[in-house]
């Protein structure tokens, strides 16, 4: 019967499966891009769909409007993935330290972790009851993506998250978690080994529920001495990486590991045995392929604030970005972190228009 063989072979068949290509270095036929907090307030129909839901939270807890925000770009761009709509803070949230936001100030914790007894008392989230929507928004996206594109889960570090946990929020110097580390260590590794386990159950999850390549974002990780990013940070990456299902519905399932600043780090990093490795702006892209060559495939890695250019510096920034990398596959284009919130929804597009346009020459042999 066609309509029920359609319908089965419906959720593995994607009609653009060029971001899954590259991470796995296979041949494509353009360069894809995504952009790094792609959804989001530097789009107006964003900041109306927000006002709907209330609060941000409120907003990552009803699945149908994630998924309204998480397809919005996509309707405006051609983009070659969508990454679910949700933060990195929801783990640390289902631990019970009460996340909120104030207006203007970013995320912050009701009760910040300071001792071994609080960290001692925390339990691992069960991804499917206090993370279950999470794991519904993801299911309703992948719903409505229709196969266009593939989905992207994502999760915080451990050494990220116990950032905001211990410090109570976003922080400059990171002094809290510092002395934790330097001071009672056993602690810290406590905490760390806790948020990698609820890690991996978590991404897990998210993938049974149809996130097709998963991201962990490291974006504090550059703030370590070399030793104690891979003691603090590295390390428990890597026990995420062993602990991720791999392959799912005959699918390989991709990982990237982005540290922001850590470009000094590359060769360690490829050694966790990720798929990908995400660049921010400070490393020449052109440097991170010799360091690394045939071991990982790259993320990145264009300045956010080139965004703010003319179209001309875009496409001229887009190029020098796609020659650094070279010919073949293995690169999938976006920016270093972030897009800034006020950056013109026309300058996005420019953005990713110039790097499928540019990027062909590079395909061909
Ligand atoms: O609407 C609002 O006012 C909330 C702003 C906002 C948004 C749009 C927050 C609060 N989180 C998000 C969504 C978000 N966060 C996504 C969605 C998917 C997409 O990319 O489109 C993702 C992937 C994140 C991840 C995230 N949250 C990171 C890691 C990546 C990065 O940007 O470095 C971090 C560090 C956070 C914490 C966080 N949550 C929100 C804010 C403003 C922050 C950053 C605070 C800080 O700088 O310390």
């Amino acid at each position: 019967h066609k309509d029920r063989d359609t319908l089965m072979e419906a959720p593995m068949q994607l009609k653009n499966d060029r971001y899954l290509r590259a991470l796995m270095r296979q041949p494509v036929d353009c360069t894809p891009v995504w952009m790094m907090r792609q959804a989001g307030r530097y789009l107006p129909e964003y900041k109306a769909t927000r006002a709907q839901a209330g609060d941000f939270m409120s907003l990552c807890k009803n699945a149908e409007l994630a998924c309204e925000v998480t397809l919005q770009p996509l309707r405006r761009f051609k983009l070659d993935a969508a990454i679910l709509f949700s933060d990195i803070l929801t783990i640390p949230d289902a631990m019970g330290l009460g996340l909120y936001f104030e207006a203007g100030e970013g995320p912050k914790f009701e009760s910040p972790l300071s001792s071994y007894a609080q960290i001692d008392a925390l339990a691992i989230p069960d991804p499917e009851d206090e993370l279950g929507y999470v794991m519904n928004a993801v299911r309703t996206i992948r719903k409505n993506l229709n196969g266009e594109v593939p989905l992207i889960g994502f999760s915080g570090s451990p050494w990220t998250l116990a950032t905001y946990m211990i410090e109570g929020g976003s922080s400059k110097a990171f002094t809290k978690i510092k002395k934790m580390a330097f001071a009672d260590p056993r602690s810290l590794h406590l905490l760390l080994d806790k948020l990698a386990d609820s890690v991996i159950l978590y991404l897990n999850a998210q993938i049974k529920a149809g996130a097709q390549s998963v991201m962990v974002f490291d974006t504090w990780g550059g703030v370590l001495s070399p030793r104690d990013y891979k003691l603090f940070s590295l390390q428990y990456m890597h026990k995420i990486v062993d602990g991720l299902i791999r392959e799912h519905d005959g699918q390989r399932v991709p990982v990237t590991l982005f540290t922001k600043n850590g470009g000094m780090w590359l060769e360690s990093i490829a050694e966790t045995g990720c798929d990908a490795i995400g660049l921010d702006w400070t490393i020449d892209i052109a440097d991170a392929r010799r360091r690394v060559g045939d071991k990982v495939a790259l993320q990145g890695n264009m300045d956010p604030s080139m965004l703010y250019a003319q179209p001309e510096r875009i496409e001229q920034e887009v190029e020098l970005i796609l020659d650094g990398y070279g010919k073949g596959s293995g690169h999938v284009f976006n920016l270093g972190h972030g897009i800034h919130l006020d950056v013109p929804p026309e300058n996005a597009g420019v953005f990713v228009d110039a790097v499928h346009k540019l990027s062909v020459k590079y395909h061909q042999d």
